[in-house]
């Protein structure tokens, strides 16, 4: 896991300027010539309230113009799926703060709020100050500022919505900010110089609800690459929307046949966990390369791949495992519940 999470972010450096803000999935709203005067309260939503087994790793709005003041309500669609809100990382990626500590444990300024004037830096491994999501500090343009972990599934400690609001001193200019979780996860607000600027909230609502409405209706696109004699697809889709399932689910084979699976998704990881103990993603060692190991023969028991998934983002895309024995063999995907598949050897 640990090294899969530097690999993650030597990977986030490398990609650079190509994590910018043209990935999102959000309308560009076109400006009107009178917009609303005084502060006012916008919504952007992550994800999109799809089947769980679709993750929308995308802001709706992805782009939105606000004046100083404004409050954005930023708040997850999804059922299941984790994102954040983090304002502060360059475009190019290299403040970002590092998954894992130099002690070798996750540093939570990565995945738990924190709010600070502090710039983000690599070395940056624990919030200056102590945040509380609840209230969060109004944003001034500068600084680090971000949500955690947010999750309609996580309970109270992850809650799936967070307020920002805007100092009143924020200089007018673009702000992008980035989901932690997802790589090429991004959107942008514009500090516009006038009121009439901006579109009304419900103008803005309208739109970005008919961005995410399509790119729900446009998951049924989303097909599993051809299928190959022994290969499994574990997981696909685009740069914003992931699959979790595998396909074929359900795979037939002879004693002596390996079974390979491959992660088709631009940056989603899966695992391929036999005989899973693990009841949710956060479960301890619920990540981790367990029992046979990729290559090697299975007969039973529990064994996982841990996470496997594109590079660069991850060592390998792959997973394979031959099978030495007669029988109906289940698996599913530890941090995707729901994902399952079945290899019947005969
Ligand atoms: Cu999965």
């Amino acid at each position: 896991m640990r090294k899969i999470l530097v690999i993650l972010l030597v990977a986030l450096a490398l990609l650079g300027a190509a994590c910018g803000n043209d990935d999102n999935g959000g309308g560009n709203a076109k400006k009107k010539a009178a917009g609303p005067s005084g502060a006012q309260t916008y919504d952007v939503d992550m994800d999109a309230d799809a089947s769980p087994q679709y993750q929308v790793a995308a802001y709706y709005p992805g782009q939105l113009t606000v004046r100083p003041g404004d409050t954005i309500v930023f708040n997850n669609k999804s059922k299941v799926h984790p994102h954040t809100v983090t304002f502060g990382i360059k475009a190019d990626q290299s403040n970002r703060p590092a998954a894992i500590t130099a002690k070798g444990e996750e540093n939570p300024v990565a995945f738990a709020p924190c709010f600070t004037d502090t710039e983000a830096s690599p070395q940056l491994a624990a919030c200056p100050s102590k945040a509380d999501p609840a209230n969060p500090p109004a944003y001034a343009g500068r600084g680090f500022w971000s949500s955690g972990i947010l999750s309609a599934a996580a309970g109270p400690a992850a809650p799936a919505k967070i307020t920002l609001k805007l100092a009143d001193s924020i200089a007018p200019g673009n702000y992008s900010y980035v989901c932690m979780l997802h790589p090429f996860q991004a959107g942008s607000i514009k500090v516009a110089a006038t009121d009439g600027d901006r579109l009304t909230p419900a103008a803005v609502r309208t739109s970005a609800e008919a961005s995410a409405k399509k790119a729900v209706a446009d998951t049924s696109s989303l097909k599993a690459p051809a299928a190959t004699a022994g290969t499994v697809t574990a997981g696909w889709g685009d740069r914003i929307t992931a699959v979790m399932a595998y396909d074929p689910a359900a795979l037939n084979v002879k004693v002596g046949d390996t079974v390979t699976w491959k992660d088709a998704s631009p940056y989603e990881p899966h695992t391929v966990t036999f005989e899973s103990m693990f009841k949710t993603p956060g479960d301890p060692g619920a990540t981790a390369p367990a029992g046979v190991k990729s290559g090697g023969t299975y007969t039973n028991g529990f064994t996982s791949s841990g996470l496997f998934g594109p590079q660069p983002f991850f060592e390998s895309n792959t997973f394979s495992l031959t099978f030495a024995k007669a029988g109906t063999y289940n698996y599913v995907c530890t941090i995707h519940p729901g994902q399952k598949g079945t290899v019947t050897v005969a």
